[in-house]
């Protein structure tokens, strides 16, 4: 990684978002030079008109490359692996199943993260009940459970294929950001320990969320 400004490549982020996490780490795992560009969001500088003119939805991440301008963090991650052949993120094409594979786990990350959202945005309502924030965190340990049992039954420490893809780096900023909120998966040892040996990874380590050193989270897992 690199923020030298002479790099080909931008890539506009922000502290703690989930989805452009995933982007810094594919980036950092494949080695590339990058123009690194932080916005803060309590500045609202995912919603300037130069900004909106890379993203009109105003949303981090983007990536930029030459005349391509992308955001939605999956398709940046598919981009990055199919344009930069340094180091493969994918099983290659003669391994089909564990290429299908490897791309089922990354879109289905999508319904972990609205799990965590759903639960999370309840944790955070004042109106909350016992009941009504029972039905996100079942929900959200429905959701667990199935990349609990998918590490379980490849037993390697990485979703596809024993070695890091695109689906690791798209689960990892999920767990991260339930351990930032008081998880620490003592149910799910699995994820406890794949959590633990992403943690390690330079890629991760060199992006972590810069706000997170100095701040707590809300405490919305304690009991995972
Ligand atoms: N589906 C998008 C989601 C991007 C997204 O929701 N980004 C949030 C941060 S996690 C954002 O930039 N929000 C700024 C805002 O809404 O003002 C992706 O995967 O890239």
């Amino acid at each position: 990684m690199t923020e030298a400004k002479t790099a080909k490549i931008d890539i506009y982020w922000g502290s703690g978002s989930t989805p452009a996490w995933k982007v810094l780490i594919a980036a950092n795992e494949k080695g590339l030079q990058y123009n690194s560009h932080l916005l803060s969001f309590d500045k609202k500088e995912t919603h300037t008109a130069e900004f909106l003119k890379l993203n009109p939805r105003g949303k981090v991440p983007v990536y930029c490359e030459g005349d391509i301008v992308l955001y939605e963090s999956n398709a940046i991650l598919l981009f990055i692996e199919a344009h930069h052949k340094e180091k493969a993120l994918l099983p290659k094409a003669d391994k089909p199943i564990a290429l299908g594979m490897a791309l089922m786990r990354l879109q289905e990350t999508n319904n972990l993260n609205e799990a965590i959202t759903d639960a999370f945005r309840m944790h955070l309502n004042k109106e909350k009940t016992d009941e009504s924030m029972k039905t996100k965190v079942d929900a959200l340990l429905t959701e667990l459970g199935y990349w609990e049992q998918y590490l379980k039954l490849e037993n390697t420490g990485f979703l596809v294929g024993g070695t890091i893809t695109l689906a690791d780096i798209a689960l990892f900023p999920y767990l991260a950001f339930l351990n930032r909120q008081g998880a620490d998966f003592r149910n799910h040892p699995n994820l406890a320990a794949f959590h633990k040996s992403m943690l390690s990874r330079e890629s991760v380590k060199s992006s972590l969320p810069p706000h997170w050193a100095n701040s707590k989270g809300y405490g919305a897992f304690t009991t995972f």
